[in-house]
């Protein structure tokens, strides 16, 4: 018999009597042996201290607090930049659950493996107990999950983007002990004694799986967003869209706004885009159409439930925005800036400039004249790190900012509510040069799924691999989806059936065509307020559309274009349905379903058999 040798807890008395969590957080002590243990209670006092050890670390710079308080940078190891889909897994018992879309190791499998992984790879650290609740505390059922980590910059980042510390450690046994998804986390970076630490450690083996009928994550190796803050896309759009399937209602890659009308009237919409194709801008969108006003929910998430009206309600389960840099300046996301403006926030892989400030690609028109770059290295704007060209950005394109969402100038008072707000809208939308018009809204909900089913877009830098190439990615959650994609498309249109008398109208966007000259056929960010003006009026009944084989597009001139500096060509041309690029389409949806295989509803075969007819009378 060997003695376990049990790191302290924590100096008594222990801060909850929560006996699972005890015994969890001891068992993952005892595999994964820190030098200390701490319980993080979300306080300001706390910020200070572990931002003031990661600035002694090298791993965080502060920011000019004239310019940005209260506000640090950081770069990360050049490897560990974005979201690894090749090393996300999903380990149900079964493989047929986990769908031909995601990667599969049996849970028992990846359960020996990842232990060795763990086995000491906390030596040298401390680890964070980090206790945090996805949406409001006064849920009904509140959704509890803790993450151990042995990074202090994602306790800071968790600080931002979770409700989390004593409040909800509290919560979390008032009642009785609640249950709660563990999130265990190591960067697997283990120090020898005497050995250095570096400013971002990490390890080339990485590992994010989920476990989603335990309702468990275990993620090693990466520092980086989507793959360490668990409570972001692990547990509220892996796991939970496997709680939601068991529940009957849904976790979506979707931002959630409100949507004010010149006469006074609200609306909510929802909105999916794949990662990096526009959801923090549409959620903070200035219109230019006078009289229109947008208010904010959420950014990245929305879990959606349907209320004792019939009507389907969404709520953000985040409380902070971790937005893509890049693009975001006062010409394009004015709000987004504000918010950031504040203070408070982390910046990571963006450029430094002299004066202790923050740059990226698209901030300003024109660079500063000279940048630190996401390297570190001297960069000016005519000339490259090495001194060659072409030039390369200043800033890493999957560079991010984290920010607390209840700075954001424009947050909807209801943003706190525990029930969220009720929608009218689901917009689908993707990144394509082609084929896709701007804007089309669905027959009804089996063609509106059908649409986010088939739903395509290029591959951005948000996660590793190959940039711009067009692939399916279905409600904009093929990286997301904690089970059987063919399971979550008959859920989408079971829900329609259930919910059949006030279902939101769905419609079907994409802000990025281009022209033969490879520039943006629409202008997007503030000019999209148009195309949701649109979406309204059509609902409303005022609006004119043109039925096609995609659905219904607007009308010549029912798209409100005064004052838009596109000529009537090329608003037709942004609008325009054509015929044979979808003739071009059809074998990659075909393809697409194919890969699903014999799960897919039958629903989605008819549509497809429905835009196929169409397209020949065309
Ligand atoms: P994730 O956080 O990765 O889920 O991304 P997101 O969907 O929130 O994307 P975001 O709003 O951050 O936009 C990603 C990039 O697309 C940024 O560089 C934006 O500037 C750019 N972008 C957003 N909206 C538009 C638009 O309407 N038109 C064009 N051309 N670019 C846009
Ligand atoms: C995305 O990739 O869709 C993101 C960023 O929102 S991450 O948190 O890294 O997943
Ligand atoms: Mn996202």
């Amino acid at each position: 018999m060997t003695t376990l040798v049990r790191p302290p807890l924590v100096t008594a008395p222990l801060p909850t009597t929560h006996s699972r969590l005890l015994a969890w957080v001891r068992e993952v002590a005892e595999l994964t042996r820190p030098a200390a243990i701490r319980w993080c209670d979300g306080s300001a006092a706390e910020w200070e201290e572990l931002t003031g050890e990661l600035v002694r670390a090298g791993t965080l710079i502060r920011l000019n607090p004239a310019v940005k308080p209260n506000s640090f940078y950081t770069r990360t190891d050049p490897t560990d930049v974005a979201r690894v889909e090749d090393r996300t897994f999903i380990c149900s018992r079964d493989e047929a659950d986990s769908g031909p879309t995601n990667n599969w190791v049996a849970p028992e499998e990846m359960k020996a493996t990842m232990t060795e992984l763990y086995r000491g790879s906390m030596r040298g650290r401390t680890m964070y107990v980090l206790p945090f609740c996805m949406g409001p505390l006064d849920a009904d059922q509140p959704m509890f999950g803790v993450e151990i980590t042995d990074s202090a910059y994602v306790a800071i980042s968790m600080g931002i983007m979770t409700r989390m510390g004593s409040d909800v450690l509290a919560a979390m046994s008032a009642g009785g002990d609640a249950p709660f998804v563990p999130c265990l986390h190591s960067v697997g970076h283990p120090l020898e004694p005497g050995e250095p630490d570096l400013p971002w450690p990490c390890n080339e083996t990485k590992y994010i799986s989920h476990f989603p009928e335990e309702r468990m994550i275990w993620s090693y190796g990466s520092g980086y967003g989507g793959n360490s803050l668990l409570g972001k896309k692990c547990y509220s759009l892996r796991i939970a869209s496997a709680i939601a399937r068991d529940e009957g209602w849904l976790a979506e890659h979707m931002l959630i706004l409100k949507l004010t009308s010149p006469a006074g009237k609200t609306y909510h919409l929802v909105a999916a885009f794949p990662s990096a194709c526009g959801k923090t801008n549409l959620a903070m969108l200035e219109p230019t159409i006078p009289g229109w006003q947008v208010e904010t929910l959420g950014d990245d998430i929305a879990w959606m439930r349907f209320g004792s009206d019939g009507r389907l309600y969404a709520v953000n389960p985040e409380y902070g925005f971790f937005g893509v840099a890049p693009g975001t300046g006062w010409h394009t996301n004015p709000n987004a800036m504000r918010t950031i403006e504040r203070g408070n926030s982390l910046f990571t892989n963006v450029a430094l400039t002299n004066d202790g400030d923050v740059w990226w690609e698209g901030q300003t028109p024109r660079p500063p004249s000279q940048l630190t770059d996401w390297m570190g290295r001297y960069w000016t704007p005519d000339q490259g790190p090495a001194g060659g060209t072409p030039r390369e950005p200043a800033a890493h394109p999957n560079s991010r900012f984290c920010t607390p969402i209840k700075q954001c100038p424009i947050l909807s008072e209801d943003f706190d509510s525990p029930t969220g707000v009720p929608i009218d809208a689901i917009l689908f939308g993707g990144r394509r040069a082609t084929t896709v018009p701007l804007v089309a809204e669905a027959r009804d909900w089996a063609h509106g799924v059908f649409l986010g089913a088939t739903l395509s877009s290029e591959t951005t830098a948000a996660a590793t691999g190959k940039v711009g190439v067009v692939r399916r990615d279905p409600m904009a959650m093929l990286p997301f989806l904690g089970y059987n994609v063919a399971d979550y498309f008959s859920h989408w249109l079971e829900l329609g059936k259930q919910h059949s008398g006030r279902l939101p109208q769905i419609f079907y966007v994409n802000w990025f065509r281009k022209k033969a000259d490879g520039t943006f056929l629409w202008p997007g960010f503030g000019e999209n307020g148009r195309v949701l003006k649109w979406a309204i009026e059509r609902m409303e009944g005022t609006a004119d559309a043109v039925d096609t084989p995609v659905g219904l597009v607007p009308a010549a001139g029912s798209l409100d274009v005064a004052g838009l500096h596109l000529t009537p060509a090329e608003v037709e041309a942004a609008v325009a349905f054509d015929a044979d690029e979808w003739r071009t389409e059809v074998p990659l949806i075909e393809e697409w379903f194919d890969l699903i295989g014999e799960r897919i509803p039958t629903e989605l075969l008819t549509e497809l058999d429905l835009l196929k007819s169409r397209l020949d009378e065309d």
